[in-house]
């Protein structure tokens, strides 16, 4: 028994997106969006960045496109989310795909068989007492606004995003109570084909056209903010981070400030402008050193400043160690962005550095610097598992590392920090955002796909599943 103190009501549960999971890429009137053009492997978001990627599917090429099928929850979500019920989730983090909504992302009205597939999966949820919590925009834009628009660069963007959003609000109302805008929203500028659906020409571009891009969301974010706000009263609207504390390598101030610049850029302006409704003081001279001249409109920082949001919502996988000057060899891999190898920390198969102390320091430094509450969206371990012959799964692995980030978020709460709740990522297994596999796995419950694209699709439910399910019915008071 531990003494960990979650609070009554906590929202204990699981996250997904809709890319990941429901497959059926082009039924019901669903229009072609990001994740339908990535292939899998290790190649992809090294293929979809190239400047010049066509935003084709191209067989001839690419042997799989994962996220075609993916584990089928467009059709299945009923016996999935049952699944989620037996485990006794509070809550299920989910998003919806902008393209079964708006197919092209630019009509004026939505396509009613996609709003009617999400009133079908929020019912399900209901039924079973489970809150959804939603992802308006997670890793997909429809392809269109891709191609045709060139993304979040053109400003245009922000009008089918709020019209997209106030859509969701207005039919959702009465169903979902706890939004997200944009997914892990600060690695837009490390990736910004993901968030921002668009690849820079150049490097020498990259920074310029990013925080245009992102300043086109936070616009949007606010609209969302304030139209969520007015059409469901009791509603909760949060942005989400993806949150990697920054240490420095030693204790040479140069590193330390190397490092302290790395955690205000990366971190804080997002936050800052979604919390505070502002841009921070060091960002003038930021994007005064780095030729970035952002294009705004009269009235955005008004808007920024009026319509703030809510809560926080983080993904925590690791933490990033940052040293000055590194060599190539020094370098760690990891979700998105990485720095410098931390000799402390012990890497999952795929070099994510495992640190659950990060998340107690990190949801520290949030709450300290923002107060307002701070919900863990996701969080958890990518690995390989081997199905017995008795047809267990013994994922040991998984619930070492998870209990380890639940004891790191206890500790948190005892340190003074307001946390609404925990969705483990991947409850079930998905296909990986990075590189399309099956294989990377990380939920309670399997699903019989592989790499290839074979499998029955059979679910089945690992050990972690038995050991999750204890600690939900315990408030995290029992972690063995
Ligand atoms: C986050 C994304 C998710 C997810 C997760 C794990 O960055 O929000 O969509 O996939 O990382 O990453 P991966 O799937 O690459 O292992």
């Amino acid at each position: 028994m531990t003494n960990y103190q979650f609070p009554e009501g906590f929202l204990w549960g699981g996250a997904t997106a809709a890319n990941q999971v429901e497959g059926a890429y082009l039924e019901d009137g669903k229009g072609m969006n990001l994740a339908d053009v990535m292939p899998g492997g290790k190649v992809r978001l090294n293929v979809i960045s190239k400047p010049g990627f066509d935003f084709k599917i191209d067989t001839k090429k690419y042997t799989t496109y994962p996220n075609h099928e993916a584990i089928d929850f467009y059709h299945r979500y009923a016996d999935d989310i049952a699944l989620f019920a037996e485990l006794g989730f509070k809550t299920y983090r989910m998003s919806i795909a902008w393209s079964r909504i708006f197919p092209k992302g630019d009509e004026l009205e939505p396509n009613e068989e996609g709003l009617a597939f999400y009133d079908r999966v929020f019912d399900e949820c209901l039924k079973h007492g489970i809150e959804p919590v939603v992802t308006i925009s997670h890793y997909e834009m429809p392809l269109y606004l891709i191609t045709e628009y060139g993304g979040w660069r053109n400003r245009e963007v922000i009008s089918f995003f709020e019209r997209y959003a106030i859509t969701l609000f207005n039919r959702y109302k009465d169903k979902v109570k706890y939004w997200l805008t944009f997914n892990e929203i600060n690695g837009a500028t490390h990736l910004p084909i993901m968030s921002l659906g668009f690849s820079p020409a150049t490097e020498d571009v990259r920074l310029q056209e990013s925080f245009q891009g992102l300043h086109h969301q936070f616009v949007a974010s606010s609209l969302a903010v304030k139209a969520c706000h007015e059409i469901i009263p009791g509603s909760q609207i949060g942005c989400m981070l993806i949150y990697m504390p920054v240490y420095a390598y030693d204790c040479n101030p140069q590193n330390v400030l190397h490092a302290m610049k790395e955690e205000q850029v990366f971190n804080y302006i997002c936050g800052d402008v979604h919390v505070r409704g502002e841009y921070p003081a060091f960002s003038k001279r930021f994007f005064k050193e780095n030729d970035i001249n952002i294009n705004m409109e009269d009235g955005d920082l008004e808007t920024l400043k009026q319509y703030p949001v809510d809560f926080i919502s983080l993904s925590y996988y690791m933490s990033r160690t940052e040293k000055k000057e590194l060599t190539k060899e020094e370098k760690a891999s990891g979700n998105l962005i990485a720095g410098v190898k931390n000799p402390h920390l012990k890497a999952s198969d795929w070099g994510w550095e495992i640190d659950p102390t990060g998340l107690r320091i990190g949801l520290n430094q949030l709450y300290d610097r923002y107060r307002v509450p701070l919900f863990v969206v996701e969080n958890g371990l990518g690995a390989y598992d081997t199905v017995e012959e008795d047809g267990s799964i013994n994922d040991d692995y998984r619930i070492n590392y998870l209990r380890e980030h639940i004891k790191a978020m206890g500790e948190a709460i005892e340190d003074g920090v307001e946390l609404m709740g925990y969705t483990a990522w991947g409850c079930i297994d998905l296909v990986s955002m990075s590189t399309g596999e099956m294989s990377k796995r990380y939920g309670f419950i399997y699903v019989d796909k592989q790499d290839d694209g074979s499998g029955t699709l059979e679910r089945k439910k690992k050990k972690s599943f038995y050991w999750y399910q204890n600690v939900i019915a315990t408030n995290g008071k029992e972690l063995e």
